[in-house]
């Protein structure tokens, strides 16, 4: 059976972008089976149809062979685990550096994942933003310009050639754009390197073909004035 990946609402829904995009690097055949976010019980009890669904209630949710895997890190570990995916480099250190990147953004970050939501249509501008989240943003900014100050010599993506890390900050790349936040000058070049990427370049298409709609259970559309693409 081929493999099913559940995403939410792809303008909004950065934990399905982060294995969508592995999957798709890793050259896995897979479905796609949309489920609307935008429904009473989202971020509070949960959606009675996803709690019913996945086992933390939550998108994205990989079925493979009438297996669930849920959490977007397990469904990434698994497609780094098919043959050929090259999502993880081959040398230890270098693989738990990649790992330790990619649970630093599952586990953390959490000002900016509150106050700079992904919303790859639209753009706007941050201001007097907490310093909290000035805290992650500046951590943002030194771990982007360190690896890339130690690996660009072996290619443009944080660790030299792409790997999973790069999925996992993908979404940050479209919030810095979204808020229109700069960071240094390799971070903002390791961002724009991750915009150009061209399963995102998908991803983002079919988002600005899909109708703009106002995510009415949260305010994601409206934590700064701005304007929506699409
Ligand atoms: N730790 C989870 C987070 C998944 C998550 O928060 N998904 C959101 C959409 S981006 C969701 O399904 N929310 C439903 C709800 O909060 O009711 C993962 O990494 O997969």
């Amino acid at each position: 059976m081929t493999p099913r990946l559940t995403i939410g609402n792809r303008n909004y829904s950065s934990w399905s972008l982060r294995p969508w995009l592995c999957l798709k690097w890793a050259k896995v055949t897979f479905e796609e089976r949309f489920f609307d976010l935008d429904q009473p019980g989202y971020g509070a009890d949960g959606i009675a149809a996803l709690v019913a669904l996945s086992p933390n209630g939550k998108v994205p949710l990989l079925e493979v062979d009438g297996t669930k895997i849920w959490e977007s890190v397990a469904i990434a570990e698994w497609a780094a685990e098919q043959p050929g995916a090259d999502l993880l480099p081959s040398e230890p250190l270098l693989r738990a550096q990649v790992r330790a990147a990619v649970a630093e953004m599952h586990a953390g970050f959490p000002a900016l994942r509150r106050d700079l939501p992904m919303n790859i249509r639209r753009r706007c501008v941050a201001s007097d933003l907490p310093a909290d989240t000035g805290r992650d943003l500046a951590r943002l900014d030194a771990l982007w310009s360190g690896m890339r100050r130690a690996h660009g010599r072996h290619g443009a993506y944080l660790f030299g050639p792409r790997s999973m890390a790069d999925a996992f900050y993908l979404p940050v790349a479209t919030r810095l754009r979204t808020y229109a936040i700069s960071l240094s000058a390799e971070a903002d070049a390791y961002g724009r390197t991750l915009l150009a990427d061209r399963a995102f370049l998908e991803w983002e298409r079919r988002v600005l073909a899909e109708p703009a709609t106002v995510f009415s259970r949260a305010p994601l559309d409206a934590v700064f004035p701005g304007t929506d693409r699409g």
